[in-house]
């Protein structure tokens, strides 16, 4: 049997912090799937397409990795593709009240399980809205973004 596994998010950009929950997923599991979850209340700098675009550039690496947008519930893109397992990192305990309500939630809805993979300490601080802002404001992100993840920042930033 297929074991397989996503690993969910906005990912608006994708940083060096996601990639290195789906690489050490990608090790886990037969097939990952990187679930780009749209949100209507929330407009991005990215759009969809651009963000699955960038997250398959810089997953090219890893074979099974699979890249996909989802409109509506996880636990429906769980169902639909036989996903038994959502892979989450946890930076630190302020994300862990909501992780769990949405872990629970989630397992009640379709009992799918979550499973949670401590940050790599060097990006427990790290997340996208925070490269946005340091970036936008002219701070280096270099270290903490993909290279083609720092071309469409500079991109897009500098187009205002
Ligand atoms: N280090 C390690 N992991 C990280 C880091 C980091 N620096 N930054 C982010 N992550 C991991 C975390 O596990 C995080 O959850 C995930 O990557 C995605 O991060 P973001 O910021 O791109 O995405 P969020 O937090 O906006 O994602 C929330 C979801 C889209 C997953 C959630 O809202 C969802 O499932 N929505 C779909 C609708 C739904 O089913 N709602 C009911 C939920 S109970």
């Amino acid at each position: 049997q297929v074991r397989r596994a996503v690993c969910p998010g906005s990912f608006d950009p994708i940083t060096n912090g996601h990639l290195d929950i789906i690489a050490r997923a990608s090790k886990l599991y037969d097939e990952v799937y990187v679930a780009v979850m749209v949100n209507q209340s929330k407009k991005g700098l990215f759009g969809i397409e651009e963000r699955m675009d960038l997250i398959r550039q810089v997953t090219a690496a890893y074979e099974n990795v699979v890249v996909e947008a989802h409109h509506g519930l996880l636990v429906d893109f769980c169902k639909q593709r036989d996903i038994p397992a959502i892979v989450k990192g946890l930076r630190a305990v302020s994300d862990f009240d909501y992780e769990l309500q949405m872990a629970q939630m989630n397992n009640g809805l379709s009992g799918v399980e979550t499973l949670f993979v401590p940050t790599n300490p060097t990006y427990s601080f790290l997340s996208s809205s925070l490269v946005k802002e340091v970036a936008a404001w002219g701070g280096d992100v270099s270290h903490l973004v993909p290279p083609v993840v720092l071309e469409a920042l500079n991109r897009r930033l500098s187009k205002g």
